[in-house]
């Protein structure tokens, strides 16, 4: 805890951690834990950032420039514990000389792996079988029961092919899926998929649709009614990515109607979704709550990064991975 009367910099981590990292942190500065079961609320983070150095912030934190004003001229760098960091306002933080650090490249196999066991989970019916035997409606052996869709030879269609899209599609490529993609920046790739000219052709073809791209003003809501009906009625919607790239109200409707046949949910919008969510309560739908990243091996490893990025700048340097070192000037 800081004391009124601390010289060293104040660094505010906004959940639970692992100890050993926060011990770290307390090496050279004084470490806020907030150490609860649910996220700071807005004026609850405001307050605990007051006059701190450094944020350790989560998906969980909406960091923007009324946070960063409540830290005040202290605040010196926002580490993100994740790669995607759509919940900092990091032009308010450039504005103000802040860098924004994040943890990339430690997750992407982990995250990989998960998002092709969702591939799985969906064309093969896991939750929605697991749910059948525990409500005990395995009886006997009923061959056309819980048929699902065959991975092996079928198309999957990837939305943003960065580092976990393309480490999706190698998994993809090694169980005999065609792999298509669309992309906004990578180039041509080396793996043998095929980039398709636009979105709408990819869901056309594709039997899973897996999204993979930044939440982005861009992608906010790319995934709509329109975009839904576009999909074969047989295929599946896979999302790791962030709730928002999903239209949820559309993706309902589509998985009621039949418009598609089941979605595979790592993020939802809203986060955390009601249990009385008609997503919730559907049989075709798996969700699992924001653990694409989740062993322990890989969250040790974001841990250790977000640390590094907030050491850095206690040592007057930028973060390792800063997503914004081209707009602070530190002198
Ligand atoms: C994290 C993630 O679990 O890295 C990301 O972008 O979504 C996840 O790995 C999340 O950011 C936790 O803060």
């Amino acid at each position: 805890m800081t004391s009124p009367t601390s010289s060293r910099p104040k660094i505010l981590v906004t959940r639970r951690q692992f100890q050993d990292q926060v011990d770290r942190l307390n090496e050279v500065s004084d470490a806020l834990v907030l150490d609860r079961p649910a996220p700071a609320t807005p004026d609850e983070l405001r307050a605990a950032a007051a006059g701190a150095h450094g944020i350790f912030a989560h998906i969980t934190d909406a960091v923007d420039g009324a946070v960063m004003d409540a830290a005040g001229p202290n605040l010196k760098v926002i580490a993100e514990f994740g790669v995607g960091y759509d919940n900092i306002d990091v032009d308010a933080a450039s504005e103000r000389n802040i860098a924004v650090g994040n943890t990339p490249g430690v997750l992407t196999e982990t995250a990989a792996d998960f998002g092709f066991t969702m591939i799985q989970a969906a064309g093969r019916r896991i939750a929605e079988s697991d749910r059948f035997v525990r409500r005990g409606e395995w009886q006997w052996f009923e061959p056309l029961d819980l048929l699902g869709v065959d991975i092996f030879g079928s198309t999957l269609g990837i939305v943003g092919f960065g580092r976990i899209g393309s480490a999706v599609a190698r998994r993809a490529l090694a169980s005999g899926m065609e792999v298509i993609y669309v992309t906004r920046s990578q180039p041509e790739n080396d793996l043998g998929c095929e980039r398709v000219g636009t979105l709408d052709e990819l869901l056309e073809r594709s039997d899973f649709v897996s999204l993979h791209c930044p939440l982005t003003p861009e992608t906010n809501g790319l995934i709509g009614p329109d975009q839904l009906k576009r999909m074969k009625p047989e295929a599946s919607l896979i999302n790791t990515a962030r709730g928002p790239i999903v239209n949820t109200d559309a993706l309902a409707a589509a998985l009621r109607d039949g418009d598609i046949a089941y979605a595979a949910l790592d993020v939802t919008d809203p986060e955390p979704i009601p249990p009385d969510h008609p997503l919730v309560t559907m049989e075709n739908v798996t969700i699992v709550p924001h653990i694409a990243s989740a062993t322990v091996g890989t969250r040790r490893k974001m841990s250790e990064m977000t640390v590094e990025n907030i050491l850095a700048t206690i040592d007057g340097k930028l973060p390792p991975n800063c997503v914004n070192a081209d707009r602070i000037n530190w002198g």
